[in-house]
């Protein structure tokens, strides 16, 4: 550490000294005030004593000769400045010498370690800040130089909770063909480009129906979500329009009342169902349903943002079978939330999603954010209480206009 004293009239003319001399990522260590000159001790001026330092490593680099000056920029600098005078204040608070106890109680090499730690923590700090800053002040100055079409989309998608990285994304995609084709987007064309560019994100993850060769598919997801009546829709469709032999099982026998709800399906459907309460119940359940062609297992619903009770469920679906498990998310759940169950579940190798009660909301960004971040695949999308109707396969291309809204084409 490279450390200089400096005897000014008014910090701020430290401060510029301090710049030039040691750098911008010099930190001012203490400061206090002193009496210079004058004669038989009268006539002294007061001026003050300003200790700022530099990490010996970067001294080099952040002399002004050395390193490739960056563009100024007034706004980050005016905050660096305010930030070096905060952490002038704590410095000097932290730099306090111990009492003299503490000095006849312990050691100097551990006070200096301490000290050092202190000023490395102090320099850590104001070095993030200002990264943070320069960050703040591109995207600022990003969004200035956005067309007012380019901002409202920015806006909608924002709007509909699509996650600020992916935002961000798009808006640079749509904002490097623009540079490309050396002309302004239209409204239109803006709107175009972003759907054309979302399709393209997302297709890789659509297609992913519950797979026809599985034999046993589980539905597992927090409560309430609509399992139940998820499994009961599907079944609907492979037992009357498919012509498929369909077997239930349901573990769900924690919630009082569950397992009649299933039973309700069952019985209107004309599909047998067992009833497991452990693991072991599982080969009886499977040995009674052998001459099903599809089986679909209903799960309780937990609090699954608990990874024990994750652990849990996932100890449950182990089946010898061909099998799968889809995971049920509500649209009306918070997106945060959505993400944490979504990834417990993946850690235990779930692959796909199913989307419920899109009626009950117009924002659609969390099924975005939930397929990039995670790469799961979209089943089905289920929009209503209507057992069988209200559920349909994921497309791509009606989520992608649904996320964008009446603006879409
Ligand atoms: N609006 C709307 N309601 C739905 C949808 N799917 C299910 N529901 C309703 O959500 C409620 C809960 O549905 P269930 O199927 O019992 O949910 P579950 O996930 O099995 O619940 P638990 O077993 O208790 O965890 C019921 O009132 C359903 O009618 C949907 O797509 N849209
Ligand atoms: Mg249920």
């Amino acid at each position: 550490m490279r450390v200089k004293r400096y005897v000014v009239s008014a910090l701020p003319e430290a401060v510029s000294l301090i710049r030039s001399e040691l750098g911008k990522d010099a930190v001012i260590l203490n400061t206090k005030e002193i009496k210079v000159g004058g004669f038989m001790g009268m006539f002294r001026k007061k001026k003050m004593e300003v200790i700022a330092a530099i990490e010996s490593n970067q001294a080099n680099q952040s002399s002004p000769q050395a390193k490739p000056q960056r563009n100024p920029d007034p706004q980050v600098d005016a905050v660096v400045e305010q930030i070096l005078q905060t952490a002038q204040r704590t410095a000097t608070a932290v730099m306090e010498p111990p009492s003299v106890q503490a000095v006849s109680s312990v050691p100097i090499a551990e006070l200096q370690k301490d000290k050092i730690e202190r000023e490395q923590f102090i320099i850590d700090e104001i070095r993030d800040l200002r990264e943070y800053m320069l960050k703040l002040s591109k995207q600022q100055n990003n969004l200035i130089s956005m067309s007012e079409h380019l901002i409202a989309l920015r806006e909608h998608l924002i709007e509909q909770e699509m996650e600020l990285q992916w935002i961000e994304r798009l808006i640079q995609a749509i904002s490097d063909k623009e540079s490309e084709e050396k002309i302004v987007f239209s409204k239109e064309q803006i709107w175009e480009h972003a759907a054309e560019l979302l399709q393209e994100w997302l297709q890789p993850y659509s297609g992913s129906s519950i797979s026809s060769h599985v034999r046993v598919v589980h539905f597992v997801g927090p409560t309430g979500v609509g399992k139940t009546t998820t499994i009961a829709k599907l079944a609907a469709e492979q037992t009357i329009k498919q012509g498929r032999k369909v077997g239930f099982i349901t573990s769900d026998t924690y919630r009082i009342a569950a397992v009649d709800q299933l039973r309700t399906y069952a019985n209107i459907l004309n599909v047998p169902l067992e009833v497991v309460f452990s693991q072991m119940d599982l080969p009886r359940a499977f040995k009674q349903l052998e001459e099903r062609e599809l089986i679909y297992m209903d799960t309780a619903g937990r609090n699954f943002r608990s990874e024990l009770h994750v652990s849990e469920v996932n100890s449950l679906l182990q089946t010898t079978e061909a099998n799968e498990t889809v995971l049920v998310l509500s649209m009306t759940g918070k997106t945060k939330d959505m993400s944490a169950v979504a990834n417990h579940f993946c850690k235990y190798g779930v692959r796909k999603v199913l989307f419920t009660k899109l009626d009950e909301t117009s924002v659609y960004g969390a099924i975005f954010n939930l397929i990039m971040n995670f790469e799961l695949l979209p089943t089905y999308m289920a929009s209503g209480q209507t057992v069988p109707d209200d559920i349909e396969k994921f497309q791509v291309d009606s989520y992608v206009k649904q996320l964008l809204g009446s603006n879409s084409l």
